[in-house]
């Protein structure tokens, strides 16, 4: 038996046969393709919030630059964020062994000695730690958001966000470096494995090959997509999402038996000030505001919706069946007959981030878009927002706001 060495920096004390340009240019490319498609679903995410039209919708201050693709979401096709938000998550956690293998592959350079031998070494360096580290915040706060349902209040989006500019800024510079050598290796094969500093000068015998190994992570990844996908999928799936979040209780059967985000206790919102007696809703516009009850709210024209609910967390519901009134019908009511108007939602919940939205002009005017009274046939449960919410094709589910007392019509 050879002496191990002590030293993580001398070339001997990384022993797994298993490392080498083959196994890290597989999970390398694998990443490439994946990470990629993070960022643009991340991104998208990021628009799909309308952070641009008010900063009550975005707690990312002075973006700036970074701001620049921002476009007004569209409110069709319904499903669209439960899509791009679906893959932006599924994916994110999908890819977690590969990045972890990935990083177990390469984890000898992280030791190299001496830390630089020149200045475009030690830029190379500092490029690698900001690939990792951002690499390893992103899929951090991805996980814990969307597992502890907003760890950060408030805080996550601009962590999330500006985190993931640097490391794509860092992953681009890496795959230009990398991805062509990468390539070639994968095509070579395994039998013509190129000179590599990654291969073990001293392997200890395999237990495993890299061909089984690289099956592992593949597994792994496969498990974790199919006890999280069911979340997206919604329906009988749901019940397949052994590791997504439940999103607080049991929601129960019935109508109203679909996920909840946050309840109305959690909410603080008092049964007292929801009755038919005590709530009005106050709608604000160019001709000045009307105080609507319940019951005359359900005598204005009523109108039907299938929408889902797609939450950033990554889950989704099957489409619901609402039925309130316009929300171009209530701009009407307070002097907008053609061309309507942004809107500014605010609900009787006193403290949180996602008390109140801001909806663009084109989500006003959409037809599919409520302020929904009942849901399935029924009253909304306290839970789902009674006495009324706001529901919007094709949007986040933090802009359909529940429990709503007030909405302010005008170009914001
Ligand atoms: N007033 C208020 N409305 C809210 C929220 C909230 O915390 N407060 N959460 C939002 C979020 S993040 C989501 S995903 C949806 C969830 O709706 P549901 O609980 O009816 O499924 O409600 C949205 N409306
Ligand atoms: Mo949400």
């Amino acid at each position: 038996m050879r002496d191990h060495p002590r030293l993580p920096t001398a070339p001997g004390f990384w022993r797994s046969p298993l490392r080498g340009p083959w196994f890290t240019s597989v999970l390398g490319l694998v990443l490439l393709a994946g990470i990629t498609v993070l960022f643009v679903t991340g991104l998208v995410s990021y628009a799909a919030y309308n952070p641009d039209l008010s900063p009550v919708n975005d707690t990312t201050p002075d973006k700036g630059v970074l701001g620049f693709y921002l476009f007004a979401w569209p409110a069709g096709p319904v499903w669209l964020y439960r899509f791009t938000q679906g893959v932006h998550v599924t994916l994110g956690v999908t890819l977690v062994p590969v990045l972890l293998a990935k990083l177990w592959s390469v984890v000898p350079r992280l030791f190299t000695l001496p830390p630089a031998r020149s200045l475009a070494h030690a830029l190379e360096r500092v490029s690698l730690l900001l690939l990792v580290g951002g690499g390893l915040f992103e899929f951090t706060t991805g996980v814990l958001n969307i597992q502890l349902a907003y760890v950060f209040p408030g805080s996550f989006y601009p962590l999330h966000f500006y985190g993931a500019w640097v490391f794509f800024a860092a992953f681009v510079a890496h795959a230009v470096l990398k991805a062509p050598a990468a390539v070639r290796t994968v095509r070579r094969r395994l039998r013509t494995e190129p000179e590599s500093d990654l291969v073990a000068p001293h392997p200890d015998p395999p237990t495993v090959s890299r061909r089984g190994a690289l099956w592992l992570v593949g597994g792994g990844s496969l498990l974790l997509f199919l006890t999280t996908v069911g979340q997206s999928l919604g329906g009988p799936f749901r019940r397949t999402a052994l590791l997504a979040p439940h999103g607080g209780p049991d929601p129960g059967g019935g109508p109203n038996g679909f996920q909840i985000n946050k309840t109305a206790a959690y909410a603080g919102i008092d049964a007292a000030e929801t009755g038919e007696e005590a709530w009005r809703l106050v709608v604000t516009g160019r001709t000045g505001t009307v105080r609507l009850s319940r019951a005359e709210l359900l005598r204005l024209p009523q109108h039907s919706s299938s929408l889902p609910i797609a939450c950033v967390e990554g889950w989704s519901t099957a489409d619901q069946w609402w039925r309130g009134v316009r929300l171009r019908d209530l701009a009407a009511l307070v002097g907008y007959d053609g061309e309507v108007p942004d809107v500014f939602v605010e609900s009787l919940q006193r403290h949180g981030a996602f008390r109140r939205a801001a909806l663009r002009a084109n989500q006003v005017a959409d037809g599919r878009s409520l302020l929904a009274l009942s849901v399935n046939g029924e009253d909304l449960s306290m839970d789902h927002g009674h006495p009324a919410r706001v529901i919007v094709p094709a949007a986040p589910g933090v802009l359909n706001t529940k429990w709503v007392a007030r909405l302010t019509f005008g170009d914001l």
